[in-house]
């Protein structure tokens, strides 16, 4: 019996101009063009184990086997990976947050991103950032970002570009900011990111809006890490979830992802700026709110959100590392 193992760990991120729409589906292809912070300490852990005595690939997640789309998904990248060794032995995927998965943190950025490192380390392939980040992007585009640390950026996605990539602009220690996560609502989302991307495309009349105002949000999100000026960044990051929003909102049937704790946690932003606290506020394709910071200012900000109605409790963060092989 031949074994091959690797383990990895990936780290969530979050997106301060965001990614919602498929240039291309088959390749999974983003349509506009995404910047995030890869977040410590909210990582995946996962051991890819490939195993000729296996007669199909198993994955489990946080200790439940895996089975429907994840384990489709999964199944995927093993074959990818299978096709670039030349192998044909099946795998064991053990993958663990250490971040409860329903608390507002997507664990399919760093879940993908880990298994992609993982299964390609266990075939002994020599490590490729580059190719790592544009597999786990067809897998989920969100994942692309995780390889990397600190702020990334994924471009926009000309149809047919099978090797499309994210790539680092700034270290986790360039800027000293926080992500303090208001937890809404635990239970699981109605329609998935996917599913909601295609619908807004096909049915929003904002769609088209949100796609060619994305361009300009990017650049200042990008101008303003490169300056760690604060204010340029929250101000555009803040026109990017509501405009993605709106365009969300206005699909046939509508996707309302905010949730009356979303507003209550909104308010409190705007009131801790009136009160001086320079924060900003996003959302993705769910109910939690993330506030951007200063780190000094991460405390005042966590206590004011923990203690908003209807907010059930808070997580803080801070830019983190790239993938790492741990064994
Ligand atoms: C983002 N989201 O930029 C945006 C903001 C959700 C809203 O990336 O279809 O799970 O698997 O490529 O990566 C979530 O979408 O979507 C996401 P697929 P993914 O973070």
């Amino acid at each position: 019996m031949t074994q091959h193992s690797a383990t990895v760990i990936a780290r969530a991120n979050i997106a301060l101009a965001k990614y919602w729409g498929k240039s291309d589906v088959a390749l999974n292809l983003p349509a506009v063009a995404s910047i995030s912070v890869t977040l410590e300490p909210m990582r995946t852990e996962t051991t890819v184990t490939f195993d000729d005595a296996l007669a199909a690939d198993e994955v489990s997640l946080n200790g439940k086997r895996a089975d429907g789309k994840p384990l489709t998904r999964a199944i995927k990248v093993l074959d990818q990976v299978r096709a670039l060794a030349k192998r044909s032995a099946h795998a064991r995927v053990e993958s663990s947050n250490n971040f409860p998965t329903a608390s507002g943190l997507a664990s399919s950025a760093s879940g993908f991103a880990a298994l992609v490192a993982a299964a390609w380390s266990a075939v002994d392939l020599p490590r490729d950032d580059v190719r790592w980040s544009a597999l786990a992007r067809q897998a989920s585009a969100s994942a692309a970002r995780s390889i990397y640390g600190g702020f990334v950026e994924l471009p926009r996605g000309v149809p047919g570009d099978a090797g499309l990539a994210a790539h680092p602009i700034a270290p986790a220690d360039h800027w000293d900011v926080r992500v303090v996560v208001a937890v809404a609502n635990e239970g699981p989302k109605d329609v998935g990111s996917t599913e909601g991307m295609t619908l807004s495309e096909r049915t929003s009349p904002y769609y088209r809006a949100w796609v060619d105002s994305s361009d300009k949000l990017v650049e200042e999100v990008r101008a303003g890490i490169l300056a760690r000026d604060l204010t340029k960044v929250g101000e555009a990051m803040e026109q990017s979830t509501l405009a993605m929003h709106a365009c969300m909102m206005a699909s046939r049937p509508g996707l309302i992802y905010l949730q009356p704790a979303t507003l209550s946690a909104l308010a409190t932003v705007k009131q801790l700026r009136r009160e001086g606290v320079e924060v900003y506020a996003t959302m993705d394709a769910g109910p939690h709110v993330k506030a951007l910071c200063h780190a000094r200012d991460a405390e005042k900000v966590a206590a004011a959100l923990g203690s908003t109605p209807m907010v059930l409790r808070t997580l803080t963060a801070q830019p983190g590392g790239a993938l790492e092989r741990i064994s």
